[in-house]
């Protein structure tokens, strides 16, 4: 956004490189040598590989734009002297009402009325016409009790009357609303399950053919997080096979590829990567990292350093 250049031109000499499509290998190999500070974005995959064929980087911080930083291998940056810092915070809120949306876009069949009616095929009001599920009063299950899951289960119960359950690697001791930490199986079986943990090797596929087999067959299964969590494959068996009722994606295993046989799936709500799409929220997630690529260069800690 046109402010937070601003703010890093009023401080940098900014190259800015106006494309949307990840860096390539060059590119990356180039925003390590030549440039102090960079600030990356989703997919500029900063991995062991990069640092290693920039031997005496000059840049010496990445200020990520967004919380997930699964693309940058962090230690690997701080064995090649660089400091990693991310946004955390400023994405919260709009991640999560964007879970909502795809929870009611899917269970009410909102997309699929759309289309009938752009399509011209609305033929009027219907006493049994698309009925979708009822929102109101049902079980959440979500898998990563972050800021983020946190958020969607505050919007679930407070909003929706739901009863929250979640799922979380480590004890949460607590979790500051009514919610139930229970083990996967009891999360992955509620009504709605909302996955919230961050991508990277230890969560790689951590849904998968497995955790989808205990869902119900009326479950809807929501994904805001990062597509390589999902086992697309086996989201895609599960949905063919009618084992879950539908599903409500905003990210995909190998983005912007998404799987063919979604798209043709009227059960399945399919967004472009829209969790942080609010030019307010992209401001404040901007501002941060210019904030930390300030602090850096005035020889303070970044605010939101990832490897001390
Ligand atoms: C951002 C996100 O738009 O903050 C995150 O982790 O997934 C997104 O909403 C993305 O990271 C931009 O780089």
């Amino acid at each position: 956004p046109d402010r937070v250049l601003q703010a890093a031109r009023a401080r940098f000499d900014v190259t800015m490189r106006d494309r949307t499509d990840p860096m390539s290998a060059q590119e990356l190999r180039i925003a390590l040598r030549d440039y102090d500070l960079v600030l990356p974005t989703l997919g500029d995959r900063f991995q062991p590989d990069v640092f290693g064929d920039v031997p005496n980087p000059r840049a010496k911080i990445l200020a990520n734009f967004g919380v997930g930083y699964n693309h940058i291998d962090v230690d690997a940056a701080k064995a090649a002297g660089i400091a990693v810092t991310n946004t955390p915070g400023a994405v919260t809120d709009a991640t999560a009402d964007i879970a909502l949306s795809l929870i009611l876009m899917t269970a009410r069949r909102l997309g699929e009325g759309e289309r009938l009616l752009r399509a011209g095929q609305w033929e009027g009001w219907g006493p049994v016409q698309m009925l979708g599920t009822h929102v109101t009063g049902k079980r959440l299950g979500v898998i990563g009790f972050g800021r983020i899951g946190k958020a969607i289960a505050k919007r679930c119960h407070f909003g929706f009357d739901m009863e929250v359950v979640f799922y979380n690697r480590s004890k949460v001791e607590d979790p500051g609303m009514p919610a139930r930490q229970v083990d996967m199986a009891e999360a992955m079986a509620a009504d709605f399950v909302a996955v919230a943990v961050p991508g990277g090797a230890a969560t790689h596929h951590l849904i998968n053919a497995t955790t989808l087999a205990m869902m119900k067959p009326s479950g809807i299964f929501v994904n805001i997080s990062r597509g390589d969590v999902v086992d697309e494959a086996a989201l895609i068996d599960t949905l063919q096979a009618g084992r879950i009722a539908g599903a409500g994606l905003d990210v995909y295993e190998f983005e912007p590829k998404v799987p063919a046989p979604l798209m043709t799936m009227e059960n399945v709500t399919l967004l472009p990567h829209l969790g942080t799409a609010c030019l307010e929220v992209r401001e404040s997630m901007g501002m941060m990292a210019v904030a930390n690529l300030i602090a850096f260069a005035d020889g303070r800690t970044p605010p939101n350093l990832l490897n001390p």
